[in-house]
């Protein structure tokens, strides 16, 4: 989602981070570049002009200037001007006891009744008793598309074939809605090529005569500006209460998701996100400013991380990389404060960059992996712990597998993994916590990438072994810890 907007934007950050002091002309350059990656993404130019000298405002402030860090407020800035952009959103659909009426508008083909379907979904799923109206009589297959979706999924739906007044078919369905005891009457209205005098006037009639509670414009997350000015002319006609956007699994620039707010007044309030009827999510505008920026919820970590790091343990680390003494053991002891935070997945999506990766992250068990990892470094001699690359032949290679219950590749896996990974460990040392973070997540992705991912643990082949098998494995292995415990005492 927003691909190019958020490299746009990163790269244009970036040209202020790493500067220690930022004058003003270097500010206004790196402003310039965020103005110009907004534009290219199809943010109004209006939309665009307000944003900058708001940044701008705070950003060329003396506080930010002569701060210690002034690239990092920029961020903060930018993050937060977005959110206010495009919030705040109530998300209450504002369903009443009794009936409550939804009314959908919006140009043709923008998703209305897909939407009327995937709403329809979420109400029955919130245990209230939807009734889908088709009120489009524009299009004869309007009726039946929706007849289809209600079919999908197992919601009733109101028509009237050969009806021509939408007006009163939505009047009908009202009174069909109250002796079926349907609770939520969700309309689906026709749609126009652009807004034209005649679609807007049938548009108000039903809004006049049926009196809906909330009535909510869908708009094409892909048309940019297009959308966002017929948006405008929609809300003026009808006092939308919300906007959905839809369509922003394809290549939505994020024009419009920008420019929505702004040039209506009215938030996003459920965002489409594919052809599916499950595909609805309510729409949060910090969550959509972190991922525009590529940042995860940096912020909420450094808090947790402060909180929840042992202090003294990461002093003792600091030190040991400094001395350039970090180990397997040290890795290990670093992944277990990590995990405090919670669980490897949760904590990947709070992280800068990982939006790719979270969905890469979806089929893999990181949470497994980190355990395997555990076992294979628990099954190693301190001295390989502290020397892997350099200890770990062919003949340990497979012992340290065998206690593990690994395949030997895997432990040759983490070794040369580590291996690549000191140089980034001893770069650690002396980095304030942020920084520290974005190097841990940098070491995660090299442990858990997929491409080089660890082989999933094997939940038994079905192979029963005989006796004589078993006792075989059981000899290997008391053998094996006899030897690991000699090699233990000798190395200290
Ligand atoms: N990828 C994707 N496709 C969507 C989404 N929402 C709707 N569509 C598709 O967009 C097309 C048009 O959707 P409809 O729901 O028929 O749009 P409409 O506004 O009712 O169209 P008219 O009734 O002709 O005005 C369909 O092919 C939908 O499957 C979405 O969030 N993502
Ligand atoms: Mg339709």
């Amino acid at each position: 989602m927003f691909e190019s907007l958020q490299e746009g934007l990163s790269s244009a950050l970036k040209t202020l981070r790493g500067k220690g002091k930022l004058s003003e002309s270097n500010m206004r350059e790196g402003l310039a570049l965020v103005e110009k990656a907004l534009l290219e993404a199809d943010v109004s130019y209006s939309v665009v002009k307000d944003f900058i000298a708001r940044v701008g405002e705070e950003a060329l402030g003396e506080k930010v200037l002569g701060s210690l860090d002034p690239s990092q407020q920029v961020v903060g800035i930018v993050h937060q001007q977005l959110i206010d952009l495009m919030g705040p959103v109530d998300h209450s659909l504002h369903l009443q006891p009794g009936v409550t009426v939804l009314m959908l508008c919006g140009l043709q083909g923008s998703g209305k009744t897909t939407t009327c379907g995937k709403l329809g979904r979420l109400i029955n799923e919130r245990g209230r008793k939807p009734l889908l109206v088709a009120a489009d009589l524009q299009r004869p297959a309007a009726i039946e598309q929706l007849q289809v979706i209600g079919e999908q999924l197992g919601l009733a739906v109101y028509s009237e074939s050969g009806a021509k007044d939408p007006v009163a078919v939505c009047q009908n369905a009202l009174k069909h809605a109250k002796t079926v005891g349907a609770d939520v009457v969700l309309l689906d209205t026709a749609g126009r090529l652009h807004v034209d005098a005649e679609l807007m006037e049938q548009l108000k009639q039903i809004d006049r005569r049926v009196q809906p509670q909330q009535v909510y414009l869908v708009v094409d997350g892909m048309t940019g500006q297009d959308a966002v000015n017929s948006a405008k002319a929609f809300n003026e006609a009808l006092e939308l209460d919300g906007v959905i956007l839809t369509k922003l699994d394809g290549d939505a620039r994020g024009g419009a998701v920008l420019s929505v707010k702004h040039v209506t007044g009215v938030p996003v309030k459920f965002i489409g996100t594919g052809e599916h009827l499950d595909a609805l999510q309510e729409f949060h505008p910090e969550r959509m400013a972190q991922r525009i920026l590529g940042m995860g919820d940096i912020l909420t970590l450094v808090e947790q991380a402060h909180q929840k790091f042992d202090q003294d343990e990461m002093a003792r680390q600091e030190e040991r990389l400094r001395k350039g003494e970090f180990t397997l053991d040290d890795f290990r002891n670093m992944m277990g404060q990590t995990k405090k935070l919670g669980p490897l997945n949760k904590i990947m999506s709070l992280l800068p960059g990982m939006g790719g990766m979270q969905d890469m992250l979806n089929n893999v068990d990181a949470d497994g992996d980190m355990k395997r990892l555990g076992g294979i470094i628990d099954s190693m001699t301190p001295a390989e712990r502290r020397n892997p690359s350099k200890l770990v032949d062919q003949s340990r290679r497979r012992r340290i597998a065998t206690g593990a219950g690994v395949e030997p590749h895997e432990v040759n896996e983490l070794v040369k993994q580590f291996d690549g990974m000191s140089a980034l460990m001893k770069e650690m040392a002396g980095m304030g916590v942020r920084d520290r973070l974005k190097r841990m997540q940098d070491l995660q992705r090299g442990l858990t990438n997929p491409n080089a991912q660890l082989q999933r643990a094997k939940l038994g082949t079905g192979k029963r072994l005989n006796s004589q098998e078993r006792a075989k494995l059981r000899k290997h292995r008391e053998k094996e810890a006899r030897r690991r415990k000699r090699e233990t005492k000798g190395n200290g």
